[in-house]
Parts: C-alpha cells; structure tokens; sequence
C-alpha cells in the first residue's frame, strides 16, 4: 500500500470504529453490560499514532504506538458525557485525555489533545486514575494517582511508591496543580466526596505500607481535610476493611466519588483477593449513610460486576477497575469500568435499580454454613410462590 492508501485504510477504521452503534446485552436485571467497548487504543485519534508527514513517514508507520484506554473518571459536562481516560502508550507512561459523546454508551471521540496536568514541586514519573469530584466549593477536583521510583532502594528499578496528587480546574482545560495529599502511608484510590461534612472537606483514602502490597494497612479509610491546597492526612480511620474469605480479602479500593440517593449515598469499589491465577479484581457496591457518610449502612455479599468473557483477557487479567460513573437527571446511571487493564465499557442501571441492590442484597454471611441458610430461606419463599395454586 502506498503512503495514502495506508493513511486513508487507517482513517476509516478509525471513523467506523468512532461511528459504532452500540447494544445494550440483558443481564440480570441490575445492569446492562453493551456489546462494545466505549473505548479502545484503536479509538485514540490516527494523528496521535502516526506521522502524517509523507517524507519523514514513507511506509506511514505507526510512531506512539498506544497500548490501553482504561480507568476513567467520569463527568456530565453541558449534556455531553466526558470520560477522563487513563491512556497508556507502549512506553508504559500512563496520560489522561478526555473522550466525549452525546450518548453516554458509544461515538466517544478524543478532544483533540491529551491534558496537560502541571507539575508540582515533586514530579512523578507516571500518573493515572484520576477520580472527577464536582465538589460543593465550585471546583472540579481530579485526585489521582501519581508514582515515582522509591530512591531508598537504588539498586532495585521495580521500587516504587504511590500518593495522591491533586489538581482542579473549573473548565476541565485548565488544570491547576496542587500539593499532593500529605500521608504516613503510600496512597492509591483516594476520592473526594462531593460535599463539606462537618464544614471540611472529606477523603475516602486507601493507605498501603508498599507500592502494590497493602502490608498491614488497608481498607477503605476516611479522613478529614481542612485545606484542599494543603491536603493533611492527619487521622484516618478505615470505614470498610478487608475481611478474610470475602471478594477484598488482599485490598479493596474507592471507585469514583459516592453518588447521593434520597436512601444515602451509594458507592461503587474494587475488592481483590489472590488465587492461583494471581489477583482477581472484582466490583462491589456499599452505602452509606446520607448525614455520615462514614457509616456503611448496606453491603450486598459478594461482587456487583466481574469480569466475563473477553474481559478476562488483557495486559493484567481477570481484573475489572471503575473510577467513572455520571448520573442523568432521569435516574440512569452509567458505570464506566476498565476490563483486564485494556479497554473501557460502559454498563448501565438507574438509581433505584442499584438502590434496591445495596438494600435488599443479603450481606456475606462469612461462612458456607450462612450461605446455604441464606439460600434457603430463598428457596423456601419461592418454592411457596410457586407452588401456590392460582
Ligand atoms: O492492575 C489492576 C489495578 O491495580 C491498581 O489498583 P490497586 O491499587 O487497588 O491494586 C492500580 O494500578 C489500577 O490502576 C489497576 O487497574
């Protein structure tokens, strides 16, 4: 092929993959998963890819090859659903670019630049995650995780540590850098809730003794925070722990920030335990109460979503991460979640349907012995509807 028509084949791809009607797959009356991906490296714009420049490119190579789109925050923005994707290239540095769409489930399209988040008085060599919080005071706050190598240990290129970088903006363009969070501990998965408690400004955290291993730390924590200019952990007091035998026996993590219901504030979070194929992430869903939202009110036993079919496969398997979910006016709820660190899906739901989820999903009797009780008392009540005579 020559330099055009490789240019104008990869054009097209790229417009039919932009242009994809998406489908909404019954499920199990929770939620929708769709046919497609929102958003996959292929979705990346081609003039980020490639040199467009016939005599440095001949063969129309791919230059910044992109490996995944994944781990977004989300927000509803002048009707348009934006996505704050974690893009990786195949340098392994991960970026945040926003993608847009009128509908919420497919034609998400890159804005033309990826976001140029400022630096601060210590620059990280990666950043991604970030968590979107329309927060009471008038800002748009991104929390997100930022990693540099840990130079305590010079001779190991793998040492690493996390914490909590911040930015704010009120255009999504303008990016303002603020110190990052200021911890004891390494922070990954920190999210600002939406409103002042108390008059102060609140931090679901996940403190972390090593970069991946949570050591003897763990859970979801709260925390107070007086300044988001100067963000202190100064106590921190975990609010869901890690519990043996359950879907976040290794570590558990904030989704994105908690959305209010008139029933209390619902929460979407990540909970992983090992097994023989190594980590298993999974999604769960708790509430919490709407005047403490500390205090956890409804935990349904086990998972909400984890992976299926294609989404076991990618770069880290078995792993499903959401950090975006936008509520419309109407109730729906869309649930943006990354499969096996590689692409990004939508699932769909509403208000009321993940409502009565949190409160009417018996909670993780912890045994075998609860578990069957549980199903019993189920299938007594059913066997005695069904058996009804009409
Ligand atoms: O690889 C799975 C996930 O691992 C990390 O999450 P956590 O800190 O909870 O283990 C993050 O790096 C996340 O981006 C990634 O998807």
């Amino acid at each position: 092929m020559t330099f055009e028509e490789r240019k104008q084949w990869i054009e097209e791809q790229y417009e039919a993959l932009i242009q994809r009607t998406n489908m909404a797959i019954e499920g199990n009356g929770i939620f929708y998963r769709y046919r497609y991906p929102v958003l996959t490296a292929e979705m990346t714009p081609p003039f980020w890819r490639y040199d467009y420049d016939a005599e440095s490119n001949p063969f129309f190579m791919e230059r910044i090859g992109i490996n995944a789109t994944f781990n977004a925050g989300a927000i509803k923005w002048e009707d348009r659903y934006l996505l704050m994707v974690r893009v990786e290239s195949n340098d392994r540095k991960s970026f945040f670019a926003i993608a847009e769409s009128m509908t919420g489930i497919d034609h998400f399209r890159f804005w033309e630049r990826p976001i140029v988040i400022p630096e601060n008085e210590a620059p990280e060599t990666n950043i991604y995650d970030m968590r979107l919080t329309r927060h009471e005071d008038g800002w748009i706050y991104g929390l997100f995780c930022v990693e540099r190598h840990d130079d305590a240990y010079p001779d190991d290129p793998s040492a690493a540590t996390a914490a909590c970088g911040i930015a704010r903006t009120k255009n999504l363009v303008d990016w303002e850098r603020l110190p990052n969070l200021k911890s004891c501990s390494q922070q990954r998965n920190v999210v600002l809730h939406p409103e002042f408690v108390g008059g102060r400004y609140a931090l679901y955290t996940r403190p972390q003794d090593g970069f991946i291993n949570i050591g003897s730390r763990g859970g979801i924590g709260w925390c107070y925070v007086d300044d988001m200019t100067n963000a202190v952990v100064e106590s921190e007091a975990i609010i869901d722990p890690r519990c043996y035998h359950t879907i976040k026996e290794l570590k558990n993590g904030e989704g994105p920030a908690p959305i209010k219901t008139q029933y209390g504030w619902l929460h979407l979070a990540h909970g992983v335990r090992n097994c023989a194929s190594g980590l298993r992430y999974v999604l769960y869903m708790y509430m919490t109460a709407l005047d403490e939202p500390w205090r956890i009110i409804a935990a349904p036993r086990g998972y909400f979503m984890a992976p299926q079919g294609g989404e076991y496969i990618g770069d880290v398997m078995n792993v499903l991460f959401s950090n975006g979910w936008i509520v419309d006016d109407d109730g729906t709820v869309f649930i943006y979640y990354a499969s096996s660190d590689t692409r990004l899906h939508v699932a769909t739901s509403s208000i009321d349907q993940l409502v009565d989820f949190c409160l009417h999903t018996p909670a993780d009797g912890l045994s075998s012995r609860e578990s069957v009780r549980t199903l019993n008392a189920y299938i007594d009540r059913n066997l005695a509807i069904l058996k009804r005579k009409p």
